[in-house]
């Protein structure tokens, strides 16, 4: 019995060893994938939240190598960055576009090198859309009247439905998706309630001091008393204008109503504090989005071409229960 005891733990032991000594299959190293990305610049906080859920999503932990170019709100850079990125031959080309226009001869310089464009936040007006492969981002035109709903919702409440109501539309970078959008809904607000005045309407680059410099020339020009509703087409232009409007001794939120695009964190403290009264949301947050896209395409998974975000208004009513729970 012994004996066999030994010859069976002599067996196992040799058949540990080979099992042991097998070769393993090599495993693959994970690919790292390269992504440029052109980012338009850093004029608002919406944009350093945008441009940090990038950098915090194409990290090395998660397979990624990103090149990230601030491109100023240049064009111009942001072009020279895509052929930078193309030379680089990265594997994708992420592109948040300035403006909607200029965009096809670098887009088939992409295309002829095999690149993948992935577009992200602002849209591209193109005549073949297969030069970019797909574009995630809020919807505009939905946002604008939203904020206009908004409005007829807020004057029927406060009794003013019938009043000539003066309106200011401060706008963002003219030709950029999100002002063409926001804009149009605006339009479509002011004409379609006849007591409605666009008094005045004028780009403040969606910069805070923009916004503020801006709003004091219609003030002057237009008259502060002259002046019952200010639409910003973004945070930061909001409150630059409000600024300018405590300085012609006027109460934001109150003698003039303001309505802002965005929601960023700081615009809720604004409609706490009474100086906002309606912030219609644009959430920022499409690096996870991306980062989604382009893993379903290297499994060999396919993506739909547009792909809106969801997003919510919010109001001096539920800015307090909402501020906790905003991601930026
Ligand atoms: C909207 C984005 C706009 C923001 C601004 O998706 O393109 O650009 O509304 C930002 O704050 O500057």
């Amino acid at each position: 019995m012994k004996k066999f005891i030994v010859v069976a733990i002599a067996i196992m032991m040799v058949a540990t060893l080979f099992a042991g000594g097998k070769k393993e299959p090599a495993v693959e190293a994970k690919k790292t994938i390269t992504v440029g990305y052109a980012q338009v610049g850093a004029e608002s906080d919406w944009r350093l939240a945008n441009t940090e859920s990038f950098k915090t999503t194409f990290t090395e932990a998660n397979g990624y190598d990103l090149i990230f170019v601030d491109a100023q709100q240049k064009q111009e850079n942001q072009i020279k960055a895509i052929r930078n990125f193309i030379q680089q031959d990265v594997d994708y080309i992420v592109v948040a576009p300035v403006v909607e226009t200029g965009w096809e001869t670098v887009l088939t310089e992409a295309k002829n090198a095999k690149i993948p464009v992935i577009l992200s936040d602002r849209q591209m007006q193109v005549s073949d859309d297969s030069l970019y492969l797909c574009w995630v981002g809020g919807n505009f035109l939905k946002e604008g009247r939203d904020g206009v709903k908004w409005l007829e919702s807020y004057l029927a409440e406060k009794g003013r439905a019938d009043e000539q109501i003066n309106i200011v539309d401060l706008q963002g970078t003219i030709g950029a998706s999100a002002q063409i959008g926001r804009t149009q809904g605006i339009e479509e607000g002011v004409a379609a309630n006849a007591n409605w005045n666009l008094v005045a309407q004028q780009s403040g680059d969606f910069t805070q001091d923009g916004g503020q410099k801006v709003m004091e020339a219609i003030l002057k020009s237009v008259g502060a008393d002259n002046i019952d509703v200010v639409f910003a087409e973004n945070d930061n232009m909001a409150w630059g204008a409000i600024d300018s409007i405590k300085a012609a001794g006027k109460v934001p939120g109150k003698d003039i109503i303001i309505i802002t695009f965005d929601a960023v964190h700081e615009s809720f403290n604004r409609m706490i504090a009474g100086e906002i009264n309606c912030a219609v949301e644009c959430n920022p947050l499409h690096g996870p989005r991306v980062d989604e896209i382009i893993k379903t395409l290297e499994a060999g998974g396919t993506v739909d071409k547009i792909m809106y975000v969801t997003e919510e208004v919010f109001d001096e009513k539920n800015a307090a229960a909402r501020i906790n729970t905003r991601a930026y």
